[in-house]
């Protein structure tokens, strides 16, 4: 018997029972074992039929995805399916936790399924770059019809037990939380009945009325605008339509062959890195797991300006209240307003009921006063970037708040252990970098300060998970993480168009790499004032920082969007950019000043320079141990800035580029275009000379 799935009966009913942490994923293991069982439950003449039940916190969650990219070892997942379809006694499933991919399988492969109330059943392998193969695509479409079918399976969103039911996926949702008790009557009753081994498979009428039906082109189309870059959606629109052309066994060949496309397809191998990378940044390294986590139930937010409002959003959500603090009320009720109008959006939207929105209004306490802060376990501080304004607040809060209570900043870019030596308590003083908007953007970038004490990078990490954030522990440089790297794409791009790439060009050229948006596109949303304000202070700093027509844009009160005109205008009420005429005198001019005779640049030479000195900054970001993996880089780009998961982020993009190849590239504009951003990283050098990648660090 293996050790991962054992078998034994219990009355007429022959009970299999995974127990395979922490999800139950169908290793080799665990598939061999279910075959195992199987057979003995076959055998057993005094089973009537049999019930596949997990141990542990669910259901199978999918297949073994760190099996992935490696050789498939016998028995393969249909295999499965198959022993377990044709049991000729009635196999139950009684599903808790998630029931995922693979395991959602399983259980359309058994006769019956039953669940408690608290379960949820998809199939996401749409996430991963996959789709179901191992019958999902021919089975669902069997109990479901092909439009929910296809809703579920290109969208890979998890579905409650009572929508499963509805669906015709579940024939039965206990109120009971016991998946044991609920699994054995219900086996119970398929034997007292004399149910049949019912096989999803012989289920024809609904897929055989969905023949030749409208809805796939449907799909494809909305799946056209809505997500062109990916290649797996469309391919899962294709296996449930072969569901509804097909016999069973030739949907299946269909199937088979749809997902060895989607398995070899680069966009897999960046989802699944992907996938890791997220978990990955949740464990620091020398923080040992069970480091104390303090409380955090209620909260303190200075600033309710558009970060600070979003940020109350964050915690609101959750139910966590919140203190939201400004110096004039005028300006309270701005935030205010702002926030309600955002919650009143979701709700006509039906994301939110009306007395959700008011039940979140009243978690969030304007005051003027910080003597509300007295009592509570956060602060989250987010005005302006002015470290005079940051250093004067903290001294405030280092009087007012109790023992304890954790001093988080917000801010992109300037020093944490600045902020923190405006205290007298440097060890809970913590960087809590939120990205715009705040309430939307997934990334919480957690700078850790000097001396922030390992009980503050715990709870801050922790607040991550409860907010449902992606946490990433970074360490204290200009720029962090993200901005470091955005900063020097931003200053390359604008390098680009002084020698002649117009503004759009650029931002088509990282568009076209599946960035959301542009550079120039992405400082019209931020506001061309923010770039320049940093600019000017690092100037004043004494920086070396060259004259750019973007300063001259900021000079002329284009901001952007907010000011209908930017590096793009924008018409009336619309966000979208339009080039404008305009600007591109202004850019002129300033070359004629500058004396630079623009040439043409070619697409490649923008993209290597936008990229590539991304990449060799990251980088110096990984010598320096600002970033603890060069994945975590990857989850900081993919949540913060929206590069495109599929390609796993610019680190994994970069090794799938060659860093060789990248290497000589930096080293050449070193050269051509120079400045401290060439100088190439040592790390990449070693790494190339060694003949590695970032993920052999
Ligand atoms: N395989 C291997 N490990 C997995 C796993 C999986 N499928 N799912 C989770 N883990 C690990 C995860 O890495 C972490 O490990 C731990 O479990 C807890 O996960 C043929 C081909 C189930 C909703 O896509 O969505 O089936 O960090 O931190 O937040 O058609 O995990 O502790 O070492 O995420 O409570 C389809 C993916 C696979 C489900 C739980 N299935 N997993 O979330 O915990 S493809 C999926 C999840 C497939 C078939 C196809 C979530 C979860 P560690 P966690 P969680």
């Amino acid at each position: 018997m293996s050790e991962v799935v054992s078998y034994n009966r219990e009355g007429a009913i022959g009970v299999i029972t995974v127990h395979y942490p922490p999800v139950n994923a169908l290793s080799h293991a665990v598939r061999a074992g279910l075959l195992e069982a199987l057979r003995q439950g076959q055998a057993d003449a005094e089973a009537k039929a049999l019930l596949l039940v997990c141990e542990g916190r669910t259901f199978i969650a999918g297949a073994d995805i760190r099996e992935f990219g490696k050789p498939m070892q016998e028995p393969g997942l249909v295999e499965v399916m198959d022993a377990i379809e044709n049991s000729e006694k009635p196999v139950v499933a009684a599903i808790h936790g998630t029931a995922l991919g693979g395991g959602l399988e399983v259980a359309l492969a058994c006769h019956y399924r039953v669940a408690v109330k608290s379960a949820k059943v998809g199939l996401p392998e749409v996430k991963l770059g996959l789709l179901p193969g191992a019958g999902g695509t021919q089975r669902l479409p069997r109990l479901t019809g092909a439009r929910k079918a296809l809703e579920m399976i290109t969208t890979g969103e998890f579905i409650s037990a009572y929508d499963a039911k509805a669906a015709g996926i579940l024939d039965e949702v206990r109120e009971d939380d016991d998946i044991g008790a609920v699994g054995m009557v219900f086996a119970g009753d398929v034997v007292a009945q004399g149910k049949p081994a019912r096989r999803v498979r012989d289920l024809s009428n609904k897929v055989q009325a969905d023949k030749g039906s409208a809805v796939f082109e449907e799909f494809r189309d909305a799946l056209k605008k809505k997500s062109p870059g990916l290649f797996a959606p469309f391919k899962c629109v294709d296996a449930v339509q072969a569901a509804t052309e097909l016999d069973f066994d030739e949907g299946m060949k269909r199937e088979r062959q749809l997902f060895q496309e989607c398995m070899e397809s680069p966009q897999r191998a960046g989802l699944i890195h992907a996938f890791f990378a997220e978990r990955e940044a949740a464990k620091i390294p020398d923080l040992s797991r069970d480091t104390p986590v303090r409380n955090v139930d209620s909260v303190g937010i200075i600033g309710a300006g558009t970060m600070g409002g979003g940020i109350a959003m964050n915690f609101a959500n959750v139910g966590i209240p919140v203190f939201l603090l400004e110096q004039k009320q005028d300006a309270l009720d701005k935030g205010l307003a702002v926030i309600r109008r955002n919650y009143e959006n979701s709700a006509k939207k039906g994301r939110l009921t009306q007395a959700q929105v008011e039940e979140r209004m009243a978690l969030i306490r304007p005051t003027l006063s910080y003597d509300d802060f007295s009592d509570v376990d956060l602060v989250i501080e987010a005005v302006f970037e002015d470290m005079g304004i940051k250093k004067q607040i903290f001294g405030q809060l280092d009087k007012v708040c109790k023992t304890g209570a954790i001093l988080a900043s917000n801010t992109s870019t300037l020093d944490i252990d600045e902020i923190a030596a405006a205290t007298s308590r440097p060890e809970d003083v913590v960087g809590m970098h939120f990205f715009s908007p705040a309430n939307v953007m997934k990334l919480l970038e957690n700078v850790r300060g000097a001396k922030t004490s390992d009980e503050v990078k715990a709870t801050v990490m922790n607040v991550a998970k409860r907010i449902r954030k992606v946490g990433v522990m970074v360490g204290n440089c200009y720029g962090f993480v993200g901005n470091r790297m955005l900063h020097r794409r931003g200053a390359e791009a604008t390098a680009l168009v002084n020698e002649g790439a117009s503004p759009q060009q650029v931002d088509k050229v990282l568009t076209g790499l599946g960035f959301p948006m542009g550079q120039f596109a992405m400082s019209d949303l931020a506001g061309i004032d923010v770039g320049y304000r940093i600019r000017q202070e690092r100037r004043k700093a004494g920086e070396d920082i060259p004259p750019s027509w973007m300063d001259k844009l900021a000079e002329q009160g284009r901001l952007g969007q907010k000011t209908q005109a930017g590096v793009y205008k924008y018409e009336d009420g619309s966000r979208k950019p339009v080039p404008d005429p305009e600007v591109d005198r202004l850019i002129e001019e300033f070359r004629q000043e500058q004396g630079i005779r623009p040439r043409s640049i070619s697409d490649d030479e923008i993209l290597e320079r936008c990229m590539y000195v991304m990449i060799n900054e990251g980088a110096k970001i990984l010598e320096e141990g600002i970033a603890y993996r060069s994945s975590d880089i990857d989850v900081v780009w993919i949540y913060g800035y929206g590069f495109p998961a599929y390609r796993g982020g610019p680190m994994f993009w970069a090794e799938q580029v060659g860093l060789d190849k990248i290497l000589d590239a930096v080293r050449n504009f070193h050269n051509t275009v120079g400045g401290d951003q060439w100088r190439p990283s040592e790390l990449l050098e070693r790494l190339v000379s060694e003949g590695k990648g970032f993920s052999d660090l």
